[in-house]
């Protein structure tokens, strides 16, 4: 039998033994662990024989879940922390398997070399193109909060959403998640949407949620540190920096999801299957009425109550694609799937 399906997941959110041990990271090893060493044994690795390639479709390592005044992991720590998930996704790969790893923004600046020692074989890729015209890669280079931004931080290229998680994550009962996250900003965007104030004054009032000043020093990498007054600064111009539309409609995205995008991605490159991440809402659609016959697939995320994976599996005889949006339950067992598919 030929391997003719490639798996996607996403949104691990894997942190250090320190985050977890606080009680602040978004996965839990205690809960989150099992389930997808489980996945990959029962459902990835004892089925490889059908299996092309595994796809890690962003965040799976974070160092951005961190509160101020501690120094966020190394991405070295996160993976010694993790040990036994990098010894599973290794047997993945020794049934022939090809792993690839795709950056999210919460990993956005692992780079192929680093991930390579702490994956030995992963290929590290920035998107992944393959069975018919189908296309996946993190999404979040269509949001605003979550894009690489030179302009506002020339040296390092963080987007203003490494500094909001920070900030949320320093909050005391601030929450934990991505849910948590869109609610403080929910909550904040009523208030200041212009594109003049957007970012400065998200900054503001999140530091002052979390009971700091404008000289309060968050801790950075590599013994650095910035204060609050430092970062409202560098973000002023965010908004302006893409127009008031293209702002708005990247905002939209970071609040409500990807699908406007996919369809935009499927139009502009005539791909006709999207798959993302980012948003933790898993989810798939196959559209017509904006655009010809597009599937689009999210595939959730693995520190949440209910995983997901996306299949896109392609017969070699019809050479047609199928995409299958699975639910996995506790124990990592498939326990639900939605198809779609072009015939
Ligand atoms: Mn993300």
């Amino acid at each position: 039998m030929a391997r003719s399906k490639r798996i996607f997941i996403s949104d691990f959110h894997l942190n250090s033994q320190q985050r977890y041990q606080a009680g602040d990271a978004w996965f839990d090893p205690n809960i989150h662990q099992v389930r997808l060493i489980n996945f990959l044994n029962n459902e990835v690795i004892a089925k490889a024989k059908l299996i092309k390639d595994l796809i890690l479709l962003g965040d799976i390592f974070d160092n951005w879940v961190c509160p101020v005044g501690d120094v966020p992991p190394t991405y070295d720590a996160i993976g010694k922390d993790n040990a036994a998930i990098i010894d599973v996704l290794e047997q993945v790969q020794k049934k022939g398997i090809g792993l690839y790893y795709i950056n999210g923004n919460h990993d956005f600046d692992l780079t192929a070399e680093q991930v390579r020692a702490i994956i030995p074989g992963v290929r590290p890729v920035r998107s992944y193109l393959g069975a018919g015209r189908s296309h996946a890669e993190h999404g979040h280079l269509y949001t605003l909060f979550n894009v690489l931004d030179y302009k506002s931080d020339p040296a390092f290229g963080r987007p203003i959403g490494y500094f909001i998680t920070r900030l949320v994550t320093s909050i005391e009962g601030g929450g934990r998640g991505i849910a948590d996250i869109l609610h403080h900003l929910d909550d904040l965007l009523e208030a200041v949407f212009t594109p003049q104030t957007l970012a400065s004054s998200i900054i503001e009032a999140l530091a002052e949620r979390a009971g700091l000043q404008d000289d309060s020093l968050i801790e950075m990498p590599r013994g650095q540190q910035i204060s609050v007054r430092l970062v409202k600064e560098r973000y002023r111009d965010l908004g302006s920096h893409y127009g008031f539309w293209e702002a708005a409609e990247r905002v939209s995205r970071d609040l409500g999801g990807l699908g406007g995008a996919a369809d935009k991605l499927c139009k502009k490159m005539a791909y006709n299957v999207v798959l993302f991440g980012h948003t933790h809402k898993a989810t798939i659609d196959k559209d017509w009425f904006l655009v010809e016959d597009r599937i689009y697939a999210n595939t959730g995320a693995w520190c949440v109550d209910h995983a997901h994976c996306v299949e896109v599996d392609q017969t070699p005889k019809t050479r047609k694609v199928v995409v299958r949006l699975h639910s996995v339950g506790g124990n990592g067992q498939i326990t639900g799937t939605v198809r779609k598919g072009f015939d």
